[in-house]
C-alpha cells in the first residue's frame, strides 16, 4: 500500500537524520566554544538534560526545541580549593544530586558514580545508568540537606530505600534540591507577605448539626435555552454546609425526583455506609424516599459533597462543605465552587463522546484539519500524528455553553476596601473541566489543599482539577474592583469574581491554546504502539513540568505558524521556550528561561504540610505493613474507553487491603489525558520531594506521562472505598477500583450484595448506541451500531435506487482486542442483491469476478462472514473476510478524514472491486450535507444524519 510508506515520502526519516547531522554539528560547535566561553548560554532539551548545545535548535532524541541552559556557578567551596571545579556544562546533571556533597579529602582520586535508580552501579566516570540511562550521580556522598528526611540516616540505608520506588528520599532527589529550595524560599516570602492572620477560637459545645436537602427537577437558562437541571432546596449550587471539628452532621436526604439518587461527601473520613455511593456503599435513595446521612465531624478544611449517581452531578447537584477549625481564621472568607453548563443533556452528552464524533472540537475549533495543518505549516505534524493512529488532540473531553461561579458567571463582592485580605475556599464542583484561577490584584497565595493546610505560597496562577480544592488568600491592593478570573483549560470561556468596588479591573484574559504545537508535543510523547514513552531520567513529578505549556501562548508565544516552522527547521536563531519546566535545575530559572513571561504556576512540588505527616506505623496485626500496587492510567481516546490497567471497574476485582498496613499506589499515566484520581474516605500523602512534609490530598492530578506516587494508611475499620478519575464520563466509563477491606462487617445498607454489584457494574458495561445514516438521491448508505467497552453489534446498508445498483446489507458482532483496540474480529451475517449487468464496467472492470479471480456472489449473496478489522496506521481500517461460500475480501477503508474544520472525507475500496469516496459538511451535531460516489450505486448527493 503506497499509503503505508506515506512517513518515508514525506521525509520523516530524512528528518531525522537531518536532525542527528545539525546536533551533532551543534554539539561540537558547542564543545569547541565552551572550552573558551565561561558563562556561555548553551541550550538543553526540557525532556533530554544531557543534551547540551551552543546553538539554539532540535533536540537529536526527541526533536523538540531546546531551550536556555544558563550556566551556574559550581556551589562547592571545598571543592574549588583541592581540585578544578567540574566542567561548566556538567553541572546542571551534576545537581540533581547537589544534596549529595562530597568530602573533600575523597574528591580527587575517590570519586565514584551511582544511578539514583540503580545503586548496584558503580562507574569511575560520570555517565548515564546502563539499566535506566538516568545521569549518574557522585557516591560516596554524605546527605546533608535540610530537607533529608530524619530517618534516612547513612548511605546504607539510603540504598536499601532506593529501590523503593516513592520513597520519601528518591522522592526528594527527584524533584532536585534548587527546586526545593526555591519553594522553601517561596515560604518564607509568603508567610511575610501574609502577615500574622488573626484567629477566632469557637467554644461553643460540641453539638448535632441538621440539615434537611430537598432534592427536585427545576429548569434554568445558564446557557442559551431553558433546560432541566437538578436543584436542592431550590438553588443551584447545593446550599453551603458549614459544620465545625467535633460536631456531629445530620442530613436528611429527600429525593423528590423521579429518579434515584444519593450525596458523597467529598474528602470525608467517615463510616462507609455513609460515603454515599450507589450500589457500593449504600443502595440508591429511590424517588420518594428519605435518607439519614448522619456521621461525626472529625477533620476541618474546604470540601465538598455531590450526587454519586449517574450524571446528575453535572446539571447542578454540587455544592461547599466547610468544616471550621475550633480555631479559625478570622478573615474574610468566601466559598466559591466551580462547574460548567452544557444544554445538551448529560446522557447525551455521554453518548456523543462515545460515539466519537467530533462535533465538540467542531464547537472549538480545535478539529485540527488538514487545510489548517497545511496553511499554518503543521501538515508533517498532522501525518505524523495520524501515523500514530492519533485524532484530533484536545485538552478538555466537553464543549461547554457556560462556566460558573456559585451558579453565576459573573460575581460581585464590592464589600472589600484596599489593603484587605480575602480567603477563597474554592472546589472544582465541574464534571469534566480543570480551571486556570489567576487574580488581578496581584499574586495568590496558596494556604490549603483538599482540605489540609499546606505552607503558603505565591503564585501568579494555579491550575485546580476536577474535584480538588485550594483555599487561597488574595489581597485588593486599592479601592477598585478586582477580578478574580476562572478560565477552563481549553481556555473557551471564562467566568469572574470581582473583589471590591470602583473602577474594574481585569485579570489577563488566557489566549486559546496552540493545538499543533500539542500535537506535536503529543507525537514525540508517544510511540507507535501507542504507549507513552517515559523519559529516562526526567523528573517529570508532580505537575513539576508542565507539559501543556508547549499551548500556553503566554509562555511559548504565539503560534506563528509557517514562520515558526521555516526557523525552526532551519534552526535560524529563533528561540522558541517550549515548555515551562524547572530548567537549570530551579523554578527561578524556569521562569528566567521563558523570557516572555514571569507566569509562575503552581505546581504539586510547592505543596507541603506545616506538620510531619508520616504515615503512624502499621499496626502489628497487618503483615508486611506495606502493599505497594502500581496502576497504569489507559485510554482509548477514539472509543473513549478510560480504565486502569486496561480493565474497567466491572472487569476487575475488588482490591482487598487490611486495617492497619500501609498502601502505596504508584501511578503512570500512560494516555493523552490528565486525570484526577480521587480515594474515598482517606486522605494520602502526595510524595513530591517535601520529605516528611509531604501534603495530604484525596484527589491527585496526574499529567501524561507522569509517574507519581501516593501513599496511606489503611485506617477505616473496613467497608468498600471507590478510587477513581474523577472526570465524570471517565468515571462513568469504568475507570477506577474498590478498595475491600478484608473482614469487613457487612454493611446493613446493602441488604443484597450481588444486586448491588450487577447495578454497579451496569454503568461501566453500557452499551452507547450510534448511528450515520446517508439519505442520498442515488439512494441510503448508513450504519447502525450499539457498542460498549469491548463489543459491537453494527448493521450497514446500501440500498440503491434500483436493483441494478444493488440492495446490501450486514450485520456483525465483534470484539475490540487489546489496550488500543486496534484489532476487531467478527462474525455476522451479509445479505447481498444486486441484478447483474455483464455491460457493466467499473475502473477494474467487470465485477464478476473479484480481485482473486473468484465469481462474485453479489448478484445475490445471503450468508455468513467472518473476519478481522484493524486500524492502521493513518487511521485507516483494514478488513479481511470470508463468507459461508468461501469468497474472500479485503477492504481499505478510511472515515472522516477531517479537510477542513467541517469538511470530512471518507474513501473505501475493496477486492471485490468496490469502492466508495464521498465528502460530508457538517452542518449541526445531527445534520450535515454529503455526497459520494459509489461503483454500484453512482454518483448521490443529500443529507446524512449523525447519530
Ligand atoms: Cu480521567
Amino acid at each position: 500500500m503506497s499509503l503505508i510508506q506515506m512517513p518515508n515520502f514525506l521525509g520523516l526519516e530524512i528528518i531525522k537524520a537531518k536532525m542527528k547531522k545539525t546536533f551533532l554539528i551543534s554539539f561540537l560547535i558547542s564543545f569547541c566554544s565552551l572550552a573558551s566561553m565561561a558563562q556561555a548560554v548553551t541550550y538543553t532539551c526540557p525532556m533530554h538534560p544531557e543534551i547540551h548545545a551552543a546553538k539554539p535548535g532540535n533536540c537529536p532524541k526527541c526533536g523538540m526545541k531546546l531551550v536556555k541552559e544558563k550556566v551556574k556557578p559550581v556551589k562547592q567551596p571545598a571543592i574549588k580549593k583541592k581540585a578544578p571545579p567540574l566542567p561548566k556544562t556538567r553541572v546542571p546533571e551534576v545537581k540533581v544530586k547537589d544534596s549529595m556533597k562530597m568530602e573533600p579529602k575523597e574528591q580527587v582520586s575517590t570519586i565514584t558514580y551511582t544511578c539514583p535508580m540503580h545503586p548496584d552501579i558503580h562507574a569511575a566516570k560520570p555517565g548515564n545508568c546502563p539499566k535506566c540511562g538516568m545521569k549518574l550521580v557522585q557516591e560516596k556522598a554524605q546527605s546533608s540537606d535540610a530537607s533529608e528526611p530524619e530517618q534516612h540516616g547513612g548511605m546504607k540505608d539510603m540504598d536499601k530505600q532506593m529501590d523503593d520506588m516513592g520513597d520519601t528520599k528518591k522522592d526528594n532527589m527527584d524533584m532536585g534540591m534548587d527546586n526545593y529550595n526555591m519553594v522553601m524560599d517561596n515560604i518564607k516570602m509568603a508567610k511575610k507577605n501574609l502577615g500574622p492572620i488573626k484567629t477566632t477560637v469557637n467554644n461553643t459545645p460540641q453539638r448535632t448539626v441538621r440539615y434537611d436537602l430537598y432534592i427536585a427537577d427545576t429548569m434554568v437558562s445558564f446557557g442559551k435555552k431553558s433546560k432541566r437541571a437538578i436543584a436542592v432546596n431550590g438553588q443551584i449550587p447545593m446550599p453551603t454546609l458549614t459544620f465545625t471539628e467535633g460536631d456531629t452532621a445530620e442530613i436528611y436526604v429527600h429525593n423528590n425526583l423521579k429518579e434515584e439518587t444519593s450525596l458523597h461527601w467529598h474528602g470525608l473520613f467517615l463510616p462507609n455506609r455513609m460515603d454515599g455511593v450507589p450500589n457500593l456503599t449504600q443502595m440508591p435513595i429511590k424517588p420518594g424516599e428519605t435518607f439519614l446521612y448522619k456521621f461525626p465531624i472529625i477533620q476541618h478544611g474546604t470540601h465538598w459533597y455531590h450526587s454519586h449517581t449517574g450524571l446528575q452531578e453535572q446539571i447542578g447537584m454540587y455544592g461547599m462543605f466547610i468544616m471550621n477549625k475550633r480555631k479559625e481564621w478570622d478573615i474574610p472568607t468566601i466559598p466559591l465552587i466551580l462547574s460548567e453548563w452544557i444544554d445538551m443533556k448529560p446522557k447525551e452528552v455521554h453518548r456523543s463522546l462515545h460515539a466519537a464524533t467530533d462535533w465538540f472540537a467542531v464547537q472549538k475549533g480545535s478539529t485540527q484539519s488538514y487545510a489548517e495543518a497545511i496553511k499554518r505549516g503543521w501538515f508533517k505534524t498532522k501525518v505524523a500524528n495520524e501515523w500514530k493512529r492519533m485524532n484530533a488532540m484536545d485538552l478538555t473531553d466537553v464543549y461547554y455553553d457556560n462556566f460558573l461561579v456559585n451558579g453565576k458567571n459573573q460575581n460581585e463582592q464590592p464589600q472589600f476596601k484596599a489593603g484587605d485580605k480575602v480567603r477563597l475556599r474554592i472546589a472544582n464542583g465541574g464534571a469534566s473541566d480543570y480551571f486556570w484561577l489567576s487574580y488581578a490584584g496581584g499574586k495568590i497565595t496558596v494556604v490549603a489543599t483538599d482540605g489540609n493546610d499546606v505552607e503558603p505560597v505565591e503564585v501568579n496562577r494555579l491550575i485546580i482539577a476536577v474535584s480538588e480544592t485550594y483555599d487561597v488568600v488574595v489581597t485588593i491592593p486599592e479601592n477598585k474592583s478586582y477580578e478574580f478570573l476562572v478560565t477552563p483549560e481549553d481556555r473557551t470561556k471564562h467566568a469572574s469574581l470581582w473583589l471590591g468596588s470602583g473602577e474594574k479591573v481585569a485579570a489577563t484574559k488566557m489566549k486559546r491554546p496552540k493545538y499543533f504545537a500539542g500535537m506535536r508535543m503529543m507525537n514525540q510523547m508517544m510511540d507507535m504502539k501507542g504507549n507513552m514513552i517515559e523519559m529516562e531520567g526526567m523528573k517529570m513529578q508532580n505537575q513539576i513540568m508542565d507539559m501543556n505549556t508547549v499551548m500556553y501562548p503566554e509562555i511559548t508565544g504565539e503560534d506563528e505558524g509557517k514562520k515558526t516552522l521555516r526557523q525552526e527547521t532551519t534552526h535560524a536563531g529563533h528561540e522558541d521556550h517550549t515548555m515551562q519546566m524547572p530548567n537549570n535545575n530551579s523554578m527561578q530559572g524556569m521562569n528566567k528561561a521563558t523570557e516572555n513571561t514571569d507566569i509562575l504556576s503552581l505546581n504539586y512540588t510547592m505543596l507541603r504540610a506545616p506538620e510531619k505527616t508520616t504515615l503512624p506505623k502499621p499496626s502489628d496485626g497487618a503483615l508486611g505493613g506495606l502493599k505497594e500496587l502500581k496502576f497504569d492510567l489507559t485510554g482509548n481516546m477514539n472509543r473513549y474507553v478510560w480504565t486502569l490497567d486496561n480493565k474497567t471497574v466491572s472487569e476487575s476485582d475488588r482490591i482487598l487491603i487490611k486495617k492497619g498496613e500501609h498502601l502505596r499506589i504508584i501511578l503512570f499515566n500512560n494516555s493523552m489525558m490528565r486525570h484526577p484520581m480521587h480515594l474515598h474516605g482517606h486522605d494520602f500523602r502526595l510524595l513530591n520531594g517535601q520529605g516528611d512534609n509531604a501534603p495530604m490530598k484525596n484527589i491527585i492530578d496526574i499529567m501524561p506521562m507522569e509517574r507519581d506516587t501516593i501513599e496511606f494508611a489503611a485506617s477505616e475499620p473496613g467497608g468498600d472505598w471507590f478510587f477513581h478519575c474523577h472526570i465524570l464520563y471517565h468515571m462513568m466509563s469504568g475507570m477506577g477500583r474498590v478498595f475491600r477491606y478484608e473482614n469487613s462487617p457487612p454493611n446493613p445498607e446493602i441488604p443484597d450484595a450481588k444486586l448491588a454489584q450487577r447495578q454497579l457494574f451496569r454503568d461501566d458495561r453500557m452499551f452507547h448506541p450510534m448511528a450515520r445514516i446517508g439519505l442520498e438521491s442515488n439512494g441510503s448508505d448508513g450504519e447502525a451500531m450499539i457498542a460498549n467497552t469491548r463489543w459491537k453489534i453494527s448493521s450497514l446498508w446500501h440500498l440503491g435506487m434500483h436493483d441494478r445498483h444493488g440492495y446490501e446489507s450486514e450485520t456483525m458482532i465483534g470484539r475490540y482486542l487489546g489496550r488500543n483496540q486496534w484489532w476487531y474480529p467478527y462474525i455476522g451475517f451479509d445479505y447481498h442483491y444486486k441484478a447483474f449487468n455483464p455491460k457493466e464496467k467499473n475502473i477494474f472492470g467487470s465485477d464478476e469476478k473479484n480481485m482473486f479471480g473468484q465469481v462474485s456472489n453479489k448478484e445475490n449473496r445471503s450468508t455468513v462472514v467472518a473476519g478481522v478489522a484493524y486500524t492502521l496506521p493513518m487511521l485507516f481500517v483494514a478488513d479481511g473476510r470470508v463468507d459461508g461460500d468461501g469468497k474472500f475480501r479485503f477492504q481499505l477503508s478510511r472515515e472522516d478524514v477531517p479537510i477542513t474544520r467541517r469538511l470530512r472525507f471518507n474513501i473505501m475500496l475493496n477486492t471485490d472491486k468496490e469502492y466508495m469516496a464521498g465528502f460530508r459538511y457538517i452542518l449541526t451535531k445531527y445534520f450535515s450535507l454529503s455526497t459520494h460516489y459509489d461503483s454500484d450505486m453512482g454518483l448521490g448527493a443529500g443529507v446524512t444524519i449523525t447519530y
